[in-house]
Parts: structure tokens; sequence; C-alpha cells
């Protein structure tokens, strides 16, 4: 079998996704998602230009080298378009591979570890009532796992800490990034309030999470963890940038608050110090941002052996591609801790047939050979490319601040 042509469709049925398509001369093709958010079109130059000429006339079934000759053939590795070129590449692969055997690929992947695959949903709202509420409708919706956000009092709802989650991120979206403010110290006494509401209303069965968006030091981030101690939350996420990963020490020394964090990384070495010193409880890679399905198998199996649990990003912008390659990694792994599911605009279910579903607080892979996703091409040709951002952040007095 060879590769005889790769195409990359750029569609926007409300976010902007980079899908790539390989067909073979046997007639066989596999579907790989390459989006990276608000920097689609870099990855566009990146497989068009200096990939797909690479690749025509090579034997798909060797993923491995493939993917090795991506990595190690550019000379500059690592970095997020890099990634998400190769993983854009690598999914596609997997999917024709398992398609060529006959499989559904989490299969190929050692089989079923589970028959259901936990998910996370999100809520936000202006004040702390609104998110109870909004908690409350989830949980009798059947969720199970609920991450809670809430606005700043005298601030303007904030990306990540408001409304302004994916589902309601409305406008939120721009053409050019919106600039919003925040405020570590109006924050840090607001968040064990919430969870303390939400634990007086909801009860202990439900698990409730948090993301920080990366805004915190690594010692106000110790400091909130212990606040947030007596609610038993599943974890806090992001709660510092991690470029500096022994960081994540001074927070581990002062709170048993589970950490889960990765979903910037792409690559295994953005997060080796991090799982090799159990700093973290929770690895967030993703399909479609650290090398495939390739990539994040690597990944959790090393994080196996440190007691780290999976829990791959899966916002609105990681597409159905990779939310159905990720969801048979789950599948198969043994240390599946969960999968965030911020669930697809109608359009973006339309364009992208996929056999996986949701019942309840669960997803299921389904039983369709490949990893189970497909693209409407024609659907595809309905909804071009719109520039699009999400917004940023200052602090009060305008200091750039991480989002
Ligand atoms: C968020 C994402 O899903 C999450 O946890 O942090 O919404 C993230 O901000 C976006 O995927 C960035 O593109
Ligand atoms: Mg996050």
């Amino acid at each position: 079998m060879k590769i005889k042509d790769i195409k990359v469709i750029v569609a926007s049925p409300g976010r902007n996704f980079v899908t790539v398509k390989i067909i073979t001369d046997e007639g066989l093709y596999g579907i790989g998602d390459a989006t990276v958010n608000g920097r689609e079109k870099a990855v566009v130059s990146y497989l068009v230009d200096h990939v797909i000429p690479c690749l025509i006339g090579r034997d798909p079934m060797q993923i491995e080298d493939i993917w090795q000759y991506l990595y190690k053939g550019a000379y500059w590795r690592r970095g997020p378009i890099t990634m998400a070129a190769i993983s854009g590449i690598d999914i596609a692969l997997w999917d024709i591979k398992a398609k060529a055997a006959n499989m559904p690929l989490y299969q190929l992947l050692g089989g079923s570890s589970r028959e259901r695959i936990m998910i996370y949903q999100h809520v936000g709202g202006l004040d702390i009532n609104e998110v109870v509420e909004g908690v409350v409708r989830l949980k009798e919706r059947g969720l199970v796992a609920i991450r809670a956000q809430v606005s700043i009092p005298g601030l303007p709802p904030i990306y990540g800490t408001g409304p302004s989650t994916d589902q309601s991120a409305g406008g939120m979206i721009q053409a050019r990034p919106v600039e919003e403010v925040w405020s570590t110290h109006k924050y840090m006494p607001l968040v064990p309030k919430l969870f303390e509401k939400l634990r007086d209303t909801v009860g202990w069965d439900l698990h409730l999470l948090h993301d920080v968006h990366h805004r915190l030091t690594p010692i106000e981030a110790a400091r909130l963890g212990k606040d947030l101690e007596p609610f038993r939350l599943f974890w806090l996420e992001d709660p510092v940038p991690a470029e500096l990963q022994e960081g994540f020490r001074l927070i581990r020394q002062h709170t048993t608050q589970p950490i889960a964090l990765g979903e910037i990384f792409n690559t295994i070495w953005d997060c080796q110090q991090l799982i090799a010193e159990q700093l973290i409880d929770y690895i967030r890679v993703t399909s479609v941002h650290a090398g495939g399905v390739t990539g994040i198998k690597r990944i959790f199996d090393f994080a196996s052996i440190y007691h780290v649990r999976s829990a791959c990003h899966g916002p609105m912008d990681v597409s159905p591609v990779a939310m159905g390659a990720n969801l048979h990694v789950d599948r198969a792994i043994p240390n599946f801790g969960i999968q965030e599911y911020s669930g697809y605009l109608e359009e973006t279910h339309a364009m992208f047939p996929h056999a996986f579903a949701q019942s309840g607080g669960y997803l299921t892979t389904g039983e369709a050979i490949g990893h189970g996703v497909d693209i409407d091409e024609k659907i595809a040709a309905k909804y071009p490319y719109e520039a699009a951002y999400l917004p940023v952040a200052r602090a009060e007095d305008g200091t750039m601040w991480s989002w």
C-alpha cells in the first residue's frame, strides 16, 4: 500500500478545524486532526509546504517510522506547529491501519480495558448561585464529573473563570483577541466559597473540577490547594504555567489537592520531570497536540509507571476527529483517568459524522472500524476559515498576564 494523496481541509463550522485526509492507492483513507486554535494556518503551511511532498509514495503502514521521520528528520524538534502536523498525519495513519485490519482502533491498541469513558463538562456563571444552578442542571442530565468556574465580582467575566467557557464563549471569540482583566487577590478567596456552596448543594458523590488556566505562582497555587482540600476536588487544573517543571515541587510540599496539567504540552519532554517526580496526578495531553495516537500512548504508558492517570484535553477546538482518536486510547490504556468533553455545535457534529456517542456522564467509542470519525467535505466547503481568537488577559494595572 502507498500514500497516493494527502488533503488538508480547513473549515469553520463554528470553530476553525484543520483536517488531514490521507488517501492510499488501494482506496483506503484515514482522517486526522491538526488544529491549533488561533494558529491554524501555520499548521496548514507546515503540512502543505514541508510534510506532504515528502510522504507521497510511502507505505502508510509504517506509522512509527513516519513519526520518527517527521520528528527527527525536520531537525527542528517539538513545538506546537510541528507536533500538530505530526499529530494530524499520525491519527490518519492509525485510522488507515485499523481500517486495513478491519478493526476498531482500540483493538489494535491492545483491546478494551473499560466499557465506557467517564467525561467531564463545564459550567460557568457570573456569580456563585448561577454556577450552582448550572451544576445542578448538568447533574440532572447524568453528568458524574463537572468543571465549575465563576466570574470575579466587580470585574467583567473572564475566559475560563466565568460563563465564557467553551460552550458559551460566544462574544469572547473575535477576529482580534479581546483583552480581559485579571485579579489574583480577588480570585483566590472566591474559589473555595464556590466549592463550599457546591458541596452543600450537590453533596459528595459528584466529581468537581476547577481550571486555573495558568494564572498563579506556585506558592499561590499551594495556598489555593490547601483552601480547597475540605471540598475534595477531583483536580485543580493548570494552577501555574508549566515551563518550570520543578516549580510544582512547591505546590506538592503544601497540599494533597490533586493536580492536572498538560493541555498545551506537545511531547513527553514537556512533562517528563513532572511525571517522574510525581508532581502531578493527571496528564492532559491530547492526540491532536502531542503527536497523535503514537505520541499520547507513549506519554500515558510512561505516566502509568508513576501512578499518573490520563485526562485528554477535549474542548471544542479539539475536533471530533482527535476526540475519536482520544476515546480509543482512553478505552485501551490501563491508567485512564477522565476525558474532557465540551460537546460540539450542531454544525460540527454534522461535518464530522462519528461513531462515538454520549450517554449521561460517559462516552462510548462505538464499534466502527478505524477511529470511527469521518469528514463530510461537502459540508466543510460551506464553512470557510474565519479569523478567530480567544481572549488575552491583563492584570488591573495593565500588565500582560497568562490567560
Ligand atoms: C481549556 C481550553 O479545555 C480547557 O481546559 O483550558 O478551553 C483552552 O483554553 C482552549 O482549548 C485553548 O484553545
Ligand atoms: Mg484547561
